[in-house]
């Protein structure tokens, strides 16, 4: 059994798995090279042999216990078949969802628009390199991607003014991606993968209407995943009330931002825990990198909990103290 199924199933305290969130990405000089000549990212997504190539490279520097497949949340959207573009020094750019008929979207189509992401998990399933590894899949939540479809651009400076206007497009894209956001966890179980997470980045946007936006649409694709037999892995960043969340959604795992303290989560919440550690820390030093990670992995010694960071590793974060940060897991006492 892997050491993130023995965390997940036996409730086991002792090891303690390890995996970064955005390992497979630009703080690695071998992702960068590739990247340079591969301008289009879209594009890049849609090559399972550089793919896996990407997926691969932390796996082989650091030996992470899970392999987290090098695509993006914002595919769904490309499946269903509204342009994305990601542009340099920009971030994503979505197209017009006017050009899109939303009542005719054809489940054929979207499998076939992404049939190289599933590709990749076929490719990976039984890759050497991951022996005794997990092989994660991810979707965003409904959420997440209606903010990006609608927005057009990241919402990292807030929502659009006229964001809520149209009532009647939220409730049918809402619609919309639960039955495609299923469609595509079906796809990546049925072709490998062995985890689901569930991304929703823009959860701590939502000030209202929450059973709407957060809980009952992250509850559908949770109920669907565990009867494919698989983990589900929940991140509502930012929200204010992870044991709330926990309660109604119940995912096998709670993945924690950097805004939760680690010691009132253990008090509140029974399912095993992920993450929390603020990705800024990797920015620091050696010193302070072990005694942050130290102080994680103690607050978590009986409970089962596997380590990540509270939102992605940051682009600027150096080789050695991943690999610092890993010595430090797997040695710790
Ligand atoms: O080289 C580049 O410029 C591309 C950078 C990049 C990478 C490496 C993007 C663009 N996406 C990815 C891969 C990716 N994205 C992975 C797989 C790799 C891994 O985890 O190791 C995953 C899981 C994602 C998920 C993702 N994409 C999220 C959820 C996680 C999070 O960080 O909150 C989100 C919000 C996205 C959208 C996205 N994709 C890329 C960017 C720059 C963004 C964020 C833009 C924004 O600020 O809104």
């Amino acid at each position: 059994m892997t050491p993130i199924k023995e965390c997940l199933l036996n409730k086991n305290t002792k090891v303690k798995p390890v995996w970064l969130m955005r390992q497979a990405g630009r703080y690695l000089p071998e992702f960068r090279e590739i990247r340079k000549k591969n301008t289009d990212f879209i594009k890049l997504c849609l090559n399972p042999e550089l793919s896996k190539e990407i997926t691969l490279q932390p796996i082989k520097r650091f030996g992470f216990d899970a392999a987290v497949i090098f695509s993006d949340i914002l595919m769904v959207p490309y499946g269903i078949g509204q342009f994305v573009e990601f542009k340099k020094n920009f971030g994503p750019q979505l197209g017009d969802l006017n050009n899109i008929n939303l009542d005719k979207i054809s489940e054929k189509e979207f499998t076939d628009n992404l049939a190289p992401v599933y590709k990749l998990l076929e490719n990976l399933k039984n890759d050497s390199n991951l022996i005794g590894k997990d092989l994660i899949g991810f979707v965003g939540a409904p959420w997440t991607l209606m903010v990006y479809m609608i927005n057009k651009v990241s919402p990292k400076n807030g929502l659009k003014e006229n964001f809520f206007e149209n009532e009647e497009l939220i409730d049918k894209l809402l619609d919309v991606l639960d039955q495609f956001i299923k469609l595509h966890i079906k796809n990546q179980v049925e072709s490998g993968a062995s985890i689901i997470q569930i991304f929703d980045s823009w959860a701590g946007l939502i000030n209202d209407k929450f059973d709407k936006f957060l809980y009952n649409p992250t509850k559908s694709l949770v109920n669907y995943t565990k009867q494919l037999g698989v983990p589900v892995i929940c991140f509502p960043r930012n929200i204010k009330d992870y044991p709330k969340f926990c309660n109604i959604v119940n995912p096998d795992v709670i993945s924690i931002d950097y805004n939760v303290d680690p010691r009132s989560i253990i008090d509140e919440i029974s399912i095993p825990v992920q993450g929390g550690l603020d990705p800024d820390i990797l920015l620091s030093d050696k010193k302070n990198l072990r005694q942050k990670v130290s102080e994680y992995l103690k607050i978590f010694n009986s409970h089962p909990y596997i380590f990540n960071l509270g939102h992605g590793i940051l682009p600027t974060t150096e080789i050695d103290m991943v690999e610092e940060l890993v010595k430090v897991v797997r040695e710790f006492k």
